[in-house]
């Protein structure tokens, strides 16, 4: 028998496979239907991970086993490639992004091939491609167009560390997502996509998409943030100090004869607690409110508090946690229903950038209001009573009452619930002409804008005559210029001596190109339509094949990504509807979606704390030591595989001691994908282990006949073989298709292990075996070619029909049978299928519910209907 060698077998497979054009989609049966498989496309960084292994794996499980179930299988692969690491590269070692950046794609590309994965590597593009990056510069103008784009000045955050705004979506704790550094507000002009025009789209789409996890709805639900409410004003009371009163004044004024946005005719807030607007103590207003920014040019004091706000960050995390900073602004309101007047502070915890940027503060229910009350010496009146609680007596204490209750205090509203409340308090808002209930989503416009080299230039001119002038289509691609120096920190293409000066398209006068590039995460919000319409260059893509491709059916990818790409994805191709490039009535990019685990291993340090890596670790008999130097070395937690604690394996290393297919087949067989995976040395050896046991199984006997055969005619030992190999079917494709791989795994276990002792050789041991081995061949491909190849299989294992479970063969060997006494069913029973009627009555009477409702009773007769029922009678 000979050794199997991976060396030698998996670039063999992987060239039969290239010849076959196996993973070609276009040359594949047209008549099949179609099924697109695809994984987050990787980031360029220069090599692959285990994580990227695991990743892939799946993907590359779901696609085989497609094929081999019958369809046309897209399983597309490229490089999400521009970004912030190939700058960072290019000013720490002197190298150009662009050259970096396609270096590290061809030296991750390499591994990717010998893992042997079934991708459709004739669509391949990276996003940094000109050919690309065109097409995005294309959809931008047609977003615009099509309204989805305009240009604000707003607030942003900014990152310090890489000199550029960041979305709020990338803003994690009040970090930037990739640099750690604390944000800070900057007021800029950028571009914005509206995908707060989809708010109520991209909600609603949520319940439909019931092959996501439910984990990553709710998020998305949570972040687009709906809540109905109402937006009311609170009119200026009549009595207001001398400086309130100039100040008030003064606003009119500016209003009327300077055109400034600011407030006069009292102040516009939103609630979503209008059943409890008698509890009122006091208006709040965003330190970025028009009425307070335009008190802050006069008022030094205000104008020192907004800087104080200022430092605290603008994500709405560091807010929340911050100590609630109040300030008094002299200025008062009236109660709409009362009349009594409320005094109007600014306060910290207002953002300007949700609702109206002005709440009315009901200290007894909600929290904020309440730190902020103690805090200031304002009143606390409860107004809505808990059941159980008596309303003499009733005190909120250090903690607002949120939930539910009946409203007091209240005038009108007493005695109703809080929706009641709601509802009638709204109603009397809107008689009095006051305001009207609304709709709010936490969901802001996204911000594109980056002043960054390496990415999509935006396709822009600004003129001093004509203002901002979308590049004429012909004029596309709006291309990087490859000369470009970074030795200063900034933009690049700001500094660079003339790539911006060119022309106003519109009037011919000089003019500048927009130097801000298009944030990273519009690269991947429509890769997969270009993966399915093909690398057109006179459009995105071609609308018909990437209509017919989409949705995704299935994809793949990293939690981390449940409120970034994933909601930016699903607006792009609500976009691309809506601007007629692509024929998707749903909006829905993705209509599966599976984010796995992470994967793991131990930490490992020497005694002076140092990381060491886990090549450089030797277990002697318990003790660990270090292979170089013989330190010893503790082994410590097992979390997440990254750098800075040296816990990696490098699959490249384990491709080359063990092959592809035992690291393909170990990331998949011990954890549920959706959990980490822990990678441990002697788990990699106990997957070696087992492909050279499926290959003794398959080399040790001779055969002659065709593996797809069914041996109809076994009985005895070679039929218990058969029900152990259709039973095996049966599992491995369920766990396969509800993501169950380990349990797949466990499978193929067993039926191996069925093989292993099964004496005969003959047409059930074959079949047992072509089952086996096409079953293996999702997760361990060339070995599963390669054992084809030996027993006969006809072409390749990649076009051999997934097998099939015989129905008869599964049927379970026993029967349940319900017991009823006197006509009424008490119990039933499990008995074997072939169990004589006196075992029947003898397991009935054994059973113990039977007995019970026996109890007293004598028995006068039982009637056993075989494989039916048993039917007792008794008084
Ligand atoms: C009065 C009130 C009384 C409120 C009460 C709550 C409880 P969601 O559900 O997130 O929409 N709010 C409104 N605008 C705000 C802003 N710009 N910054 C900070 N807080 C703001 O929350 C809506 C509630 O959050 C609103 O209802 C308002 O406080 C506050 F017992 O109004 B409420
Ligand atoms: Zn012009």
């Amino acid at each position: 028998m000979s050794r199997y060698n991976p060396a030698d077998a998996e670039p063999k497979w992987q060239a039969a496979w290239e010849a076959a054009k196996a993973f070609d989609a276009d040359a594949m049966d047209a008549r099949k239907p179609g099924y697109y498989a695809l994984e987050m496309f990787p980031y360029p960084s220069g090599r692959i991970h285990m994580g990227h292994v695991r990743n892939y794996a799946m993907g590359d499980v779901i696609a085989r086993y497609k094929a081999a179930s019958g369809y046309r299988v897209l399983h597309p692969m490229g490089w999400d490639a521009f970004g912030m690491p190939a700058e960072n590269a290019a000013r720490d070692k002197g190298v150009h992004p662009k050259g970096w950046t396609y270096d590290n794609i061809a030296a991750m590309r390499a591994p990717m091939k010998r893992l042997g994965f079934a991708l459709d590597w004739t669509r391949e593009f990276a996003t940094c491609d000109v050919g690309y990056y065109n097409q995005q510069q294309a959809i931008f103008l047609a977003f615009m167009k099509q309204g989805l784009v305009y240009r604000k000045k707003s607030k942003v955050n900014w990152d310090p560390v890489e000199n550029s705004v960041l979305a709020n979506e990338q803003v994690v704790d009040g970090k930037g997502w990739r640099s750690g550094a604390t944000i800070e507000q900057r007021e800029m002009n950028q571009w914005v996509f509206k995908i707060t025009h989809y708010a109520q789209e991209l909600l609603e789409g949520l319940d439909t998409l019931d092959r996501w996890p439910e984990k990553v709805r709710t998020m998305q639900a949570n972040w687009i943030g709906r809540s109905e409410g109402l937006n009311m004003r609170f009119e200026w009371a009549e009595t207001q100090s001398v400086d309130a009163r100039k100040t008030l004044d003064k606003m009119a004024f500016d209003r009327v004869f300077k055109d400034e946005d600011a407030s006069y005719d009292g102040i516009e807030i939103y609630t979503t607690r209008p059943d409890t607007l008698f509890g009122a103590s006091f208006i709040a207003l965003s330190a970025d409110h028009p009425i307070i920014k335009n008190m802050a040019k006069s008022n030094s004091e205000i104008k020192n508090f907004r800087i104080k706000c200022g430092q605290i960050g603008t994500t709405e995390e560091a807010i929340a946690t911050a100590p609630k900073l109040g300030f008094d602004t002299g200025l008062k309101v009236k109660h709409p229903f009362t009349g009594k007047e409320l005094p109007v502070w600014i306060a910290n915890f207002v953002l300007m950038g949700y609702g109206t940027g002005a709440i009315f503060g009901c200290p007894a229910h909600d929290q904020r209001d309440l730190d902020f009350s103690r805090k200031y010496g304002l009143p606390v009146l409860a107004v809505v009573l808990p059941e159980g609680e008596d309303a003499a007596s009733y005190d909120v204490g250090t903690e607002a009452y949120t939930g539910e209750g009946t409203i007091y205090n209240s005038g009108f509203l007493d005695g109703l619930s809080k929706d009641e409340g709601i509802k009638a308090a709204t109603a009397k808002i809107e008689e009095m002409g006051l305001g009207h209930g609304t709709v709010q989503y936490r969901l802001r416009d996204w911000g594109v804008s980056r002043q960054r080299y390496w990415g999509c230039p935006i396709p822009i001119i600004y003129c001093k005559d004509c203002g901002a002038v979308p590049v004429p289509e012909g004029d596309l691609p709006v291309e990087l210029p490859d000369d470009v120096s970074f030795d200063k920190p900034g933009n690049p293409l700001d500094h660079h001596p003339t790539w911006k000066n060119v022309p106003c398209p519109t009037c011919g006068k000089p003019a500048r190109r927009e130097t801000d590039t298009l944030d990273t995460f519009a690269d991947s919000s429509w890769y997969f339509a270009r993966f399915a319409g093909g690398n057109t260059d006179d459009r995105p893509f071609d609308k018909v094949e990437a209509s017919n491709w989409l949705p995704v059916d299935q994809y793949i990818g990293g939690v981390e990504h449940a409120v970034l790409h994933l909601l930016y994805a699903r607006f792009f191709t609500r976009g691309l509807r809506d601007c007629g490039l692509l024929d998707l009535p749903s909006g829905e990019p993705f209509a599966g979606l599976f984010t796995q685990g992470m994967v793991t291993h131990a930490v490992y340090q020497d005694e002076d704390g140092a990381y060491i890596e886990p090549a450089n670790v030797d277990d002697k008999d318990g003790t660990l030591l270090t292979i170089d130097t013989g330190k010893t070395v503790t082994k410590g937690d097992v979390i997440k595989m990254s750098k800075s604690k040296k816990n990696t394996i490098d699959p490249e290393d384990i491709i080359a001691d063990y092959g592809a297919d035992v690291a393909r087949w170990f990331v998949l067989s011990d954890s549920p994908p959706a959990r980490d995976f822990e990678w441990t040395e002697s788990g990699v050896v106990g997957a070696w282990r087992f492909s050279g046991k499926v290959w003794t199984l398959v080399t040790g006997t001779a055969f002659d006949g065709n593996p797809v055969t069914p041996a109809h005619d076994a009985t005895g030992e070679a039929l218990e073989l058969r029900k152990v190999a259709h039973k095996a079917i049966d599992n491995i494709t369920s766990g396969i298709e509800s993501f169950r791989f380990n349990t797949s795994v466990a499978q193929i276990y067993e039926l191996t292990n069925a093989l292993t002792k099964y004496k005969g050789d003959d047409a059930a041991r074959l079949e047992a075996l072509g089952i086996l081995i096409r079953a293996i061949a999702p997760f361990m491909p060339h070995l599963a070619e390669e054992c084809w190849a030996n027993i006969g299989g006809e072409g390749l294992c990649y076009h051999a029909p997934w097998p099939v479970a015989d129905l008869d063969l599964l049927t379970e060997d026993t029967v349940t049978l319900p017991v009823q006494v006197n006509g009424k069913r008490r119990s039933e029973i499990e008995v074997a299928a072939n169990l004589d009627k006196g075992g029947v009555e003898a397991a009935a009477m054994a059973d113990e519910r039977t007995q019970k409702s026996l109890e007293g009773l004598t028995i006068r007769k039982v009637i056993v209907v075989p494989g039916r029922i048993i039917n007792i009678v008794a008084n």
